[in-house]
């Protein structure tokens, strides 16, 4: 913390920064405190004096003072005022975690940054100073760990020589107060052990297990856990052998157990057999397995049903295991929401989320108030930038802000991010503000408007498919997803169709449950309804989709101006990468509007109203 408060103060403030061990009472007084056990673990406090020449931080441990620190910082940088301080903050969820879908070889599984920051090759002899930074810029928005691996997992990462490597990660980020966690790739004990099973009831499959557990810990003490992505997408698993779910992760547990790991075991399954809606298998799989896990797990619960589309209802899950801890999975990286290159502000989509109601426990269950922590897909890579995209940084920024406190705005994580990376001038933080408040929203209109969703190109999922029905799989066909023909489009998920709908709480339910009163945004979410279908605006479905994707467009083009209004107050670098940024996505929304419509007036067989362009 004293390197950070020097580095950063003596920038600031133009002058050299004094540490003195008997502070006279004026100036920043650092100091920690058990008398305050309010403030738990992570948790600080800065409090002005009376005069307002001081300004003391405290905390009970050296993490909390690097938090309060960092707060500190933020609020020069951003231009608060330093007097009356009165500030007691502390983390309202326990796990703030990353994941990176990183390989060994560094390819980043839907990466849009470039290569993974991680470089196995030369680690653990060098140390890069990028591994610094990522562990001061997650420590500035309180993200205390990291999953290092892709779900998609390799066992190798297991192996002696690997495990050097995560050790000396570890040791980077553990005075960050950062933990590290590995993916565990369910059939390690055959693959790397030589056994001929990795069934978890199977006492050597558990040895192994617990061996290895072991010499993990005995590099690295405070190790975290692990991350397993099982069953699902031909990933093996407890299932392998007709164990459970809840099988396999307690296995696990039991061996992180005696050194306090946790098994994050995730939700996201879908299985090639079952021709059950794909909404419901998440769900149905884990549902009955409440209460059957062991306390050190968690499952890990992707934010909506299907997969990270640009408008999801809240996946049904939330609130129905009240017996689990549950984790929320967002994702960072822009897989469904124009990759590397579009500009959309993903703190609207979380917050969404977060503040939905599942009605569990009455009016006001939040879904914020069904999980313990929340992991974000890493958006980071090896660009000079980490994201790529200059916007792109501001999500992950807005996952640590969330997850320290869910109840910020969006509106206010993205004033903070502004202030600190382009400029504090008005005209810059308004502006900025606006091109980020509705990009998500020009997105969802531009892409997937009244709760289409999945209709992007197969396997990339970049760019409008509609029409792709090539697929064996059915529900890997954007045809199932809309269900578009003469009658109408969108999916039934009433109980006159897959009747999804019944997983939720029967007020949740509610709200969606009747296609008059379904608010527009989740519409083709649950019904399949006629082209002339009416809606709240009074327009027909039709002209109402026509509406919305042309909506998106001009959307992109008012960011596009408001970006070119800013021209004197950016850098030439960062404002040129912007302005092509957001030229190829003007391009790319017109794609998305002219592909969709001309493909599914094919069913409405209606012509697209006069006031909006004419489809190339
Ligand atoms: O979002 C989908 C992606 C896969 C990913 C999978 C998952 C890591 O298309 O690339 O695999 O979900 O979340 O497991």
């Amino acid at each position: 913390m004293k390197e950070e408060l020097t580095q950063a103060l003596s920038r600031m403030l133009g002058k050299p920064i004094t540490f003195v061990n008997q502070p006279d009472g004026a100036g920043l007084i650092i100091r920690t405190t058990s008398a305050n056990a309010s403030l738990g673990s992570e948790g600080f406090q800065l409090q002005s004096n009376a005069t307002n020449t001081a300004i003391t931080l405290s905390a009970q441990t050296d993490i909390g003072l690097l938090y309060g620190g960092f707060h500190l910082l933020r609020l020069m940088q951003t231009r608060q005022p330093l007097i009356q301080l009165n500030i007691h903050s502390t983390p309202k969820l326990a796990l703030r975690l990353l994941n990176h879908w990183d390989n060994l070889n560094r390819y980043v599984e839907r990466g849009y940054a470039g290569i993974s920051i991680f470089n196995w090759h030369t680690l653990p002899g060098y140390i890069d100073q990028r591994y610094i930074d990522y562990a001061r810029a997650n420590a500035s928005i309180g993200i205390n760990g990291t999953v290092l691996t892709n779900v998609n997992a390799n066992a190798w990462i297991l192996t002696g020589d690997y495990l050097q490597k995560v050790k000396a990660l570890a040791d980077v980020f553990r005075p960050y107060g950062i933990k590290v966690y590995l993916t565990a790739r369910f059939s390690a004990p055959i693959e790397m052990g030589g056994l001929s099973t990795a069934d978890p009831l199977q006492p050597q499959v558990q040895q192994w297990w617990q061996q290895k557990v072991k010499e993990i810990y005995t590099l690295i003490p405070d190790f975290g856990g692990f991350l397993v992505k099982a069953n699902s997408e031909g990933q093996p698993g407890p299932q392998d052998y007709k164990r459970t779910h809840a099988d396999g992760a307690n296995m696990l547990a039991d061996a992180v157990a005696p050194y306090n790991g946790i098994i994050m075991w995730r939700a996201f399954v879908y299985s090639h057999e079952t021709p059950e809606d794909r909404f419901k298998q998440a769900y149905n799989e884990f549902k009955p397995l409440d209460g059957q896990f062991r306390k050190n797990v968690m499952v890990q619960v992707k934010n909506g049903p299907i997969d990270f589309q640009p408008r999801e209802p809240f996946s049904p899950l939330f609130g129905a295991m009240p017996q689990t801890p549950l984790m929320m999975e967002f994702q960072l990286t822009q897989e469904y929401l124009g990759q590397g290159t579009h500009l959309v502000y993903e703190a609207p989509m979380f917050k969404e989320t977060l503040d939905a109601d599942t009605h569990i426990n009455g009016k006001g269950s939040t879904v914020t108030k069904s999980v313990s922590g929340i992991a974000g897909v890493a958006n980071i890579g090896n660009d000079i930038n980490w994201c790529s995209h200059p916007f792109a940084q501001a999500n992950w920024y807005a996952l640590g802000k969330l997850a320290w406190n869910p109840a910020q705005s969006s509106e206010t994580i993205a004033e903070e991010w502004i202030r600190q990376t382009w400029s504090n001038k008005t005209t810059v933080v308004n502006t900025c503000k606006q091109i980020m408040l509705q990009s998500r929203e020009a997105m969802v209109n531009y892409m997937t408007p009244l709760g289409l969703h999945h209709i992007m190109g197969n396997g990339h999922h970049y760019g409008p498919l509609p029409w792709g029905n090539t697929l064996p799989r059915a529900d890997w066909n954007p045809v199932y997803y809309h269900r578009a023909d003469s009658a109408g489009i969108g999916f039934n998920r009433t109980a006159t169709g897959s009747n999804a709908l019944a997983q939720y709480h029967p007020a949740a339910a509610a709200a969606w449950a009747d296609s008059n009163t379904c608010s527009s945004e989740y519409l083709l979410w649950f019904h399949h309804v006629s082209w002339q279908h009416r809606m709240p605006t009074g327009r027909s479905l039709w002209q109402e989709l026509c509406f919305r994707y042309n909506q998106g467009v001009a959307q992109v083009r008012t960011m596009q101006q408001q970006w070119q209004q800013l021209q004197p107050y950016i850098d030439k670098e960062r404002y040129t990468q912007v302005q092509l940024m957001l030229g190829i996505q003007q391009r790319e929304a017109v794609w998305w509007r002219d592909a969709c419509l001309l493909y599914f007036q094919q069913f409405s067989q209606q012509p697209i109203p006069a006031q909006y362009e004419k489809p190339a």
